[in-house]
């Protein structure tokens, strides 16, 4: 199959190598993750026999085949990404303020999506989505940014800040640089993205991440992870062909996240997916606390599956009771065959 731009939404999952999930699947899924969870060569899935009186044999394979290079020099890696923070380089400024500073810039890069699909790309410091800017409720902050892209860009960020410091002006040409500079607040999770028309494509190539305040006494401790549930248009029809929470199709299910029974995961979570009105987080065997925006600590709604239209993120706590492979995924079922879905893997 062609590896470059020419996947219509249609194709890319009659091609095979991303297809129906489907009920039948998802015990044989299980199975092929666990199996890949220990170290062993996933068995492939039993199509093509009669599963519940129903014929499989036309739906092809039920996720990728192979996986992306996670190891080669600049490289993405879904599994570092989903528990890096980056904290900046920390001083004091003379009235007792911290501040913390980043060194920013866009550049144009080739990133692999899936196994051997790659797409052209506009990043910020060369990954995407760019790094989880973290930092606490008050501190002062410096964004040092750098356009070294083709084409024009910005950092808008989302919170308080005067609107000469907003990132939809000035517009910085290749080559330009502008520093961002501003108090962080409120605490709750926030998000940047580059704010250049047209926003649709300038945001769908990559130009976004997470930007973490903490509450000034910090949340309880818990096992952490950043999830930005993203998509691509690989053939630039103005639909997906391929989604994802944090870039890679499948990662997580291939690569199930180990957790422990009973403790404490707190998931930050963005849609930042573009050309759909929204995106969903549905997780199984639990229940998660919903804090919306994680803007207040007082506050949250109590549910296994949430809705965030493009821009709207929840900070989710809950623990798992049961060992075994927990499947997450978005509820939206079109998105969860193209690649959004994943496991933790939940041991004793
Ligand atoms: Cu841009």
């Amino acid at each position: 199959m062609s590896t470059k731009n020419n996947l219509s939404r249609r194709g890319f999952r009659k091609a095979g190598t991303l297809g129906a999930l489907g009920l039948a699947g998802v015990a044989a899924l299980q199975q092929q993750a666990r199996a890949a969870a220990q170290g062993a060569t996933p068995t492939p899935p039993p199509y093509g026999t009669d599963q519940g009186g129903m014929d499989h044999s036309a739906h092809g394979g039920n996720m990728t085949t192979g996986d992306v290079d996670t190891t080669s020099p600049g490289t993405f890696d879904p599994m570092k990404y989903l528990t890096h923070f980056d904290y900046g380089k920390v001083s004091t400024l003379e009235n007792g303020q911290t501040l913390r500073e980043w060194d920013v810039f866009a550049g144009d890069k080739e990133i692999e999506i899936a196994p051997g699909i790659y797409f052209p790309a506009w990043t910020y410091n060369g990954q995407v989505p760019g790094p989880t800017f973290r930092c606490t409720e008050g501190d002062r902050l410096r964004f040092n940014f750098l356009n070294g892209g083709a084409h024009p860009h910005t950092i808008h960020f989302h919170g308080i800040h005067s609107p000469s410091m907003d990132g939809v002006a000035p517009l910085l040409q290749s080559g330009e640089s502008f520093v961002y500079e501003f108090d962080a607040k409120p605490f709750g999770l926030q998000l940047y993205h580059c704010h250049t028309p047209p926003l649709k494509r300038h945001i769908h190539k990559g130009l976004y991440g997470t930007f973490i305040i903490d509450p000034p006494g910090g949340r309880p401790p818990a096992k952490e992870m950043v999830m930005m549930m993203n998509a691509f248009d690989t053939n630039f029809d103005g639909e997906n062909e391929v989604y994802a929470v944090n870039t890679v199709a499948f990662h997580y299910a291939k690569h199930p996240i180990p957790v422990k029974v009973g403790e404490l995961i707190r998931i930050y979570l963005v849609n930042i997916t573009e050309f759909d009105p929204i995106n969903s987080l549905h997780l199984h065997t639990g229940l998660y606390k919903m804090y919306k925006t994680g803007t207040r600590l007082d506050y949250y709604e109590y549910t296994d599956m949430m809705m965030l239209s493009q821009g709207e993120r929840a900070v989710l706590e809950f623990t798992l009771e049961h060992p075994g492979l927990a499947m997450f995924h978005a509820h939206q079922s079109e998105f969860a065959e193209l690649g959004w879905m994943g496991f933790f893997d939940v041991q004793e």
